[in-house]
């Protein structure tokens, strides 16, 4: 199933739109909706490192942010199997006029990791949901809980451009090659370590966190890991990144409420849902400390919260630690 995903990702990619009468709602809309994003992912890609070349020699032009989202969004309405669309980049929900409507609410961070120059990790998030309504799209369309997700996944323009995805049914990674410019299956099937010894949070921050994460993360770093290594630290800045890491390496990824971000910074609908559901589906665990993330019904579309995710066993103890003995 998935190397004919992966065929079909690179054979439907260049689809004329006189293709798009296919049936509108089973696995073969959901495959064009995917090569579509695998396009928007390719078209960043390379105006992230196009920017790299033109950075300083006063030939950029519009921001980043500004061509990633409007990509997302020229791909996801050409694609004619998108309703409606929220992006991090966007106050309100876009509907879908309805001669390009098709069947899923998509939610997507077109350009995310990007407070972080010049070290950006930059990358982008997203999830696809299946309509609720049967007629015009509505608001709860998008409002749903991650587990209601048909599809998932990241992309990281890092030393090389990957695409990680999950439909369902295990996750797969995808590394662009540069010189066929088209994904190639790289990662069938991947599962995170059960267990790590690498933690990622911003300590940064202890001083603004309640006194019960600074004494939980303090107990945390002591805990011997199941692995027998000893806990060590890397944090990149850039949530797509470290969770890159720790689906590929194994640990938890945190980051904590704290005096300026009173809900959590990350937000649940397009970067913590997404992710979450990526990492269930490669084995692991990701909670508020307190609950599953994937079980959280948005309240608004730029809803907040906590993140605790990565390592099954290491996510199990930090949500122990966090509620105290029982
Ligand atoms: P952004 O939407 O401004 O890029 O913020 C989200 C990013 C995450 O990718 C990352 O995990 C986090 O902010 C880092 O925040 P901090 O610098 O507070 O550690």
């Amino acid at each position: 199933h998935l190397l004919s995903t992966h065929r079909r990702l690179h054979v439907l990619e260049g689809a004329e739109s006189s293709n798009a009468s296919a049936e509108k709602d089973g696995v073969d809309d959901l495959i064009m909706l995917l090569a579509s994003i695998a396009v928007a992912v390719k078209s960043v890609g390379s105006a992230v490192r196009r920017r790299d070349i033109t950075h300083g020699s006063g030939t950029e032009s519009e921001p980043l942010e500004r061509v990633a989202n409007e990509t997302w969004i020229d791909c996801l309405l050409y694609s004619q199997r998108s309703c409606i669309l929220v992006s991090e980049d966007l106050e309100n929900p876009v509907v879908v006029e309805s001669n390009m409507q098709g069947k899923f609410a998509v939610v997507f961070d077109p350009l995310t990791g990007r407070s972080n120059p010049p070290c950006q990790e930059m990358g982008a998030i997203f999830g696809v949901f299946r309509q609720m309504s049967g007629g015009s799209p509505v608001i709860e369309d998008v409002m749903q809980p991650g587990r209601q997700m048909v599809a998932a996944g990241y992309a990281l323009y890092g030393a090389c451009t990957v695409l990680f995805l999950s439909l369902g049914s295990g996750v797969h990674g995808f590394t662009l090659d540069p010189a066929l410019n088209e994904f190639i299956l790289t990662h069938e099937n991947i599962r995170i370590p059960y267990c790590g010894h690498i933690y990622s949070v911003n300590e940064g921050y202890s001083s603004l966190w309640q006194p019960e994460i600074r004494e939980l993360i303090s107990r945390f770093k002591t805990e011997v890991s199941l692995n027998g290594k000893e806990r060590t630290l890397r944090y990149i800045g850039s949530m797509v990144a470290d969770v890159h890491r720790t689906l590929l390496n194994g640990g938890i990824f945190m980051y904590f409420a704290h005096q300026q971000w009173p809900n959590g910074k990350l937000k649940l609908l397009y970067e913590a849902s997404p992710l979450a559901f990526i990492i269930e589906q490669a084995g692991g665990k990701a909670s508020t400390g307190l609950e599953r993330i994937l079980d959280i019904t948005p309240t608004s579309v730029h809803d907040r919260i906590q993140v605790v995710i990565g390592s099954y066993e290491d996510v199990e103890l930090v949500e122990q630690l966090y509620k105290g003995p029982s």
